[in-house]
């Protein structure tokens, strides 16, 4: 069979782009030849630039709130700009909130850079599990968690979305979760897991003055240390400024952060339980 349709004509001009045939323009200092020749090194070497009318024309757009009146504040920004590096700086919208607050404006200009993706540090997408091998390891070896904001941390909603079965949260692979509401001391979300045998805590952190994420983190697993059952239970800390590698600093197994998704966190539980279920030769406790 064939692997595309177009391949019966030698490829469209989508996988095929040298097919492309560009009517000639007039004008010989701005036609699609010269224009394409300028942008020839990005092409080849795959760097990266923003554009709005053309490939890589650099264009980006700013959106900034000054708390002055309509006039000074376009002066203010096309300042702001220029001292941000961007060439050819246009206000292309202003909006005057309320004359007592001030002007919302959207500033126009190029970038003269481009980037290479060689030279960046992209995270590596998460693998997860299917939703049928989640679902049957679960099957297999029930689980229960206990969840909760902690500290003074009344931001309830990304956790609920971890674990609501409306968001596709963990319950829907069929995993117990005891939610004990927000702004539960650490001490409390421990005493809750002995006393219902979890196989994971989860908590969300979210305010961040203070470092009192990382504080809470690192409480989290000093008290399972304490009490005996950091080696029985799986540790995992989420918000909006957690990442993994600082929850694993901190001590917990892992991390979650903005965009978190409960079926990544449903893959993770199930993983670690496997690792954990192999150490203990084939035992679940
Ligand atoms: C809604 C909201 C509130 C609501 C919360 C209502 C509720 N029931 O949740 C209310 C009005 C109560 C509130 C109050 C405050 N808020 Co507020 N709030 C927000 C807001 C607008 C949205 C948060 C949200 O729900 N996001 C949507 C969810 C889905 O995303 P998420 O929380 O990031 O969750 C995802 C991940 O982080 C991760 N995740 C989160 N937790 C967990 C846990 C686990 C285990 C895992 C695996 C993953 C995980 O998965 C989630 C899904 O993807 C943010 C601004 C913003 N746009 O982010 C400010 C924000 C969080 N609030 C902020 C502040 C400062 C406050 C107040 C201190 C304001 C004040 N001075 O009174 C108070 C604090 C009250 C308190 N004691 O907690 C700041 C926090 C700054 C900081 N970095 O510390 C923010 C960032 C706003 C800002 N830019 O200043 N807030």
């Amino acid at each position: 069979g064939l692997e595309h349709p177009c391949d019966l004509i030698g490829g469209c001009t989508l996988c095929n782009p040298d097919k492309i045939a560009y009517i000639d323009e007039l004008d010989e200092r701005d036609n699609v030849h010269v224009r394409l020749e300028e942008k020839r090194e990005l092409r080849e070497k795959g760097l990266i630039k923003p554009e709005v009318e053309w490939f890589a024309d650099g264009i980006v757009c700013l959106n900034l709130f000054l708390p002055v009146s309509e006039e000074v504040a376009e002066a203010a920004g096309l300042e702001i700009a220029r001292r941000m590096g961007l060439e050819d700086a246009e206000v292309i919208h202003r909006e005057i909130m309320h004359p007592a607050e001030g002007t919302y404006l959207e500033i126009k200009g190029k970038v003269p850079f481009a980037i290479d993706p060689a030279t960046l540090t992209i995270p590596k997408k998460p693998e997860v599990l299917s939703e049928d091998e989640i679902r049957n390891f679960i099957k297999e070896h029930p689980m229960k968690v206990v969840a909760a904001t902690v500290g003074e941390d009344e931001h309830s909603v990304g956790l609920r979305e971890i674990i609501d079965i409306k968001h596709g949260g963990i319950e829907g692979f069929g995993i117990e979760c005891h939610y004990l509401g927000t702004s539960v001391p650490v001490e409390k979300v421990v005493d809750a897991a002995i006393e219902i045998d979890a196989d994971a805590v989860l908590i969300s952190t979210i305010i961040t003055h203070a470092d009192v994420h990382k504080i809470n983190m690192r409480k989290l697993h000093q008290l399972c240390i304490e009490k005996g059952i950091r080696d029985r239970v799986i540790l995992v800390g989420g918000g909006t400024q957690v990442t993994d590698d600082m929850a694993r600093e901190a001590g917990l197994d892992a991390g979650f952060g903005r965009g978190t998704k409960g079926i990544q966190v449903a893959s993770f539980l199930v993983k670690k339980m496997r690792e954990k279920i192999e150490k203990r030769g084939g035992q679940c406790r």
